[in-house]
């Protein structure tokens, strides 16, 4: 172990060698398949896409943020035993490293709440994402009356 200490030492010394970089992470958190339901001002709409998470490590949706209104949340949609749909807010949504979570109609949404202005299809809405350990990520959805 010294003499492999040694020689490491020496090495950076005399050669200002360095050990094997680890490969930095080059993956990201990818987006894909959004659109954002259209709306009149004040009422409700809401924003869906898939998020891959290419990145190394498990990490978590924090918050969501958009240009057309100052209050968004992360809803979840459930069936009641009485088969009643409700909703309930998600604090944060886990993104397990290499998988897909997909934020769809009847599942997660994004709940864009009385939005400043019309969503007019064929316009578009900007959503900030912020993570745990990633970058915030800005994406810009087409608003359309659906996601086909
Ligand atoms: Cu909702």
């Amino acid at each position: 172990m010294k003499i492999l200490s040694f020689l490491t030492l020496s090495c950076f010394l005399l050669f200002n060698c360095t050990s094997p970089k680890k490969k930095a992470s080059s993956g990201v958190i990818e987006i894909t398949d959004g659109w954002v339901r259209p709306t009149k001002a004040g009422k409700m709409s809401a924003a869906y896409f898939k998020l891959k998470n290419e990145t190394a490590t498990t990490d978590t949706l924090l918050r969501i943020s958009s240009d057309v209104t100052s209050t968004t949340q992360i809803h979840e949609s459930f069936e009641t035993d009485d088969g009643l749909m409700g909703m309930r807010e998600q604090k944060f949504v886990a993104l397990p490293k290499g998988e897909t979570i997909a934020f769809k109609q009847g599942g997660l949404h994004v709940m864009i709440i009385q939005p400043d202005l019309d969503l007019v299809e064929g316009d578009s809405v900007t959503l900030t994402l912020q993570f745990s350990s990633s970058k915030d990520l800005e994406i810009s959805l087409p608003i359309k009356a659906s996601g086909n």
